[in-house]
């Protein structure tokens, strides 16, 4: 029988993993290979990724994975998150660990775009939500800087790991479109964006599908990892947001229903998949996004601050006690608290920087007339009941402006493992929820490497057939009734 496996590199905002895929025609077998930490620094003023780290942490990944398969691999396609990049020099070389997008270097640039191109234009003519550190304010921070002179390309992550792997450049696709520099119709750079901004798309490499081939590993690769070559490197849905919604295991009942997606980690990205963008100025005032999937597929969906709150008040928690709270016993004392006591804007662009989580919490709840959490407990149960109330409103907004129903919501990536997060979101959409794949991002990334190489046929629908078998999904029927959701909802957007 044809088969292969394949690494899936999936590098997330606290962690990144290797996963070796098994696939065949009907099968498939997920096992994590190696998992590390990611962890930004701070050098100076700036907020950086720690990208030699990361980059070893593939490598390591990449060894352990062939040390499996005895050193075969049909393939090898990486994902990360969106937005972040490299800037090289002539030669090829970097010009500076990429800084994390949560650095604070941004501020006052959306203005500066702003006058030049307008939000509606910049709305209309690429659909993307509204973010304070899309590539285009990063790229127009960065041109007032000294190295800018020396910056012959702009490279995305997962483009980035990719050159280093195999020495060959390209962007790939569904993540240049988180840059806002890509028209959703033509899928291609958009002329009006890059000429009102004086940015030269030609700093990034050719655009790349998914599913295209993107060069082999490198002989000193090779020898590094153990591999035996050739070993094809090959596009993904390069967001992880992208192969993430690959992986949806859509009609896993075989029932048909409507689907709305909620693609849970560091953030929550709830929506649709659409087949052509929403671009109306009530989709862009609603802060809503047209990011480009795989097989020209729309993820049109809203960005939500996500886990990201939960992390972050661990974080300090952590460094008040000394050691890492215990997150089970936290979730438990967070699932007896009072329900929806307070609730925060989940949009809330104060909680997008790292720093004193619990206390930003306490302050949104205090600005929108709601009871400051007294214990660490009320405070978990406000990042989740104010998570699921975001879920909510996303879900039924994008189904309002697409004129797109749904009947079932699916849960995926490491959220889809927080059960009280999926039961309080099930209640408050009043809809079924299916939870998992939490690595859903690894499975989507796969499939589509499968699917070039010939070891699986079909569109979308066949590959996610593959995810039916042997996942554990769990579902969650909504209880309750929606009444209590609709109330915090007005309390917080009237
Ligand atoms: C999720 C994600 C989101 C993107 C954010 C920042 O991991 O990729 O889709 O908006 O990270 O890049």
């Amino acid at each position: 029988p044809r088969g292969g496996a394949f690494a899936a590199v999936d590098l997330g905002a606290s962690s990144g993993r290797v996963m070796l895929v098994t696939v065949g025609a009907d099968r498939l077998d997920l096992r994590e290979v190696h998992r590390f930490p990611n962890r930004p620094v701070r050098m100076g003023p700036t907020l950086y990724w720690d990208i030699p780290g990361l980059y070893r942490g593939v490598l390591d990944g990449l060894r352990e994975a062939g040390r499996i398969t005895g050193g075969r691999l049909a393939g090898v396609g990486i994902d990360s998150w969106a937005v972040d990049h490299g800037l090289l020099d002539a030669d090829g070389a970097l010009l500076g660990n990429p800084v994390h997008y949560r650095d604070a270097r941004m501020e006052g640039t959306a203005e500066k775009v702003a006058a030049v191109l307008p939000p509606d234009r910049l709305y209309a003519a690429t659909g993307l939500q509204h973010l304070p550190f899309n590539t285009i304010y990063q790229l127009t921070a960065a041109r007032g800087g000294a190295a800018w002179s020396a910056v012959r390309r702009v490279m995305l992550i997962p483009d980035l790991i990719a050159y280093w792997l195999t020495g060959e450049a390209g962007t790939e696709l569904t993540n240049a479109s988180t840059t806002q520099l890509i028209d959703p119709r033509t899928r291609d750079w958009s002329r009006e964006v890059t000429d009102a901004l004086d940015i030269d798309p030609g700093l990034f490499p050719p655009l790349r599908r998914p599913g295209d081939p993107a060069g082999q590993l490198l002989p000193h690769v090779l020898a590094e990892t153990g591999l035996t070559g050739p070993v094809p490197v090959i596009a993904v849905g390069s967001h992880d947001t992208a192969s993430a919604v690959v992986g949806v295991p859509v009609d896993a009942e075989g029932t048909g229903r409507r689907f709305g997606y909620i693609a849970t980690g560091t953030w929550s990205l709830a929506g649709l998949e659409l087949t052509e963008p929403v671009l109306t100025e009530e989709s862009r005032r609603a802060n809503f996004t047209n990011e480009l999937g795989v097989d020209g597929t729309v993820r049109y969906l809203r960005n939500i601050m996500g886990l990201w709150l939960l992390q972050e008040c661990l974080r300090t928690w952590e460094a008040e006690d000394g050691a890492a709270p215990d997150l089970s016993e936290l979730l438990a004392a967070a699932g007896r608290a009072e329900p929806l006591r307070s609730v925060v804007d989940a949009g809330d662009e104060s909680l997008i920087a790292p720093g004193d989580m619990p206390a930003r919490i306490a302050e949104a709840c205090r600005r929108g007339g709601e009871p400051a959490p007294r214990e660490r407990a009320e405070t978990v149960r406000c990042v989740l009941d104010s998570l699921a109330l975001a879920h909510r409103r996303a879900l039924a907004d994008a189904g309002r402006l697409a004129g797109h129903d749904i009947d079932v919501v699916h849960v995926v990536g490491g959220g889809a493992r927080n059960e009280l997060l999926c039961r309080l979101t099930a209640e408050a959409c009043g809809l079924p929820v299916v939870a998992g794949p939490a690595e859903a991002a690894a499975l989507g990334n796969a499939l589509v490497q499968a699917r070039a190489t010939g070891v699986v046929t079909g569109g979308l629908a066949e590959l996610r057939a593959l995810l039916r078998s042997g996942l554990p999904l769990r579902h969650h029927e909504p209880r309750g009734g929606t009444e209590p959701w609709r109330r915090a909802e007005e309390r917080l957007h009237g």
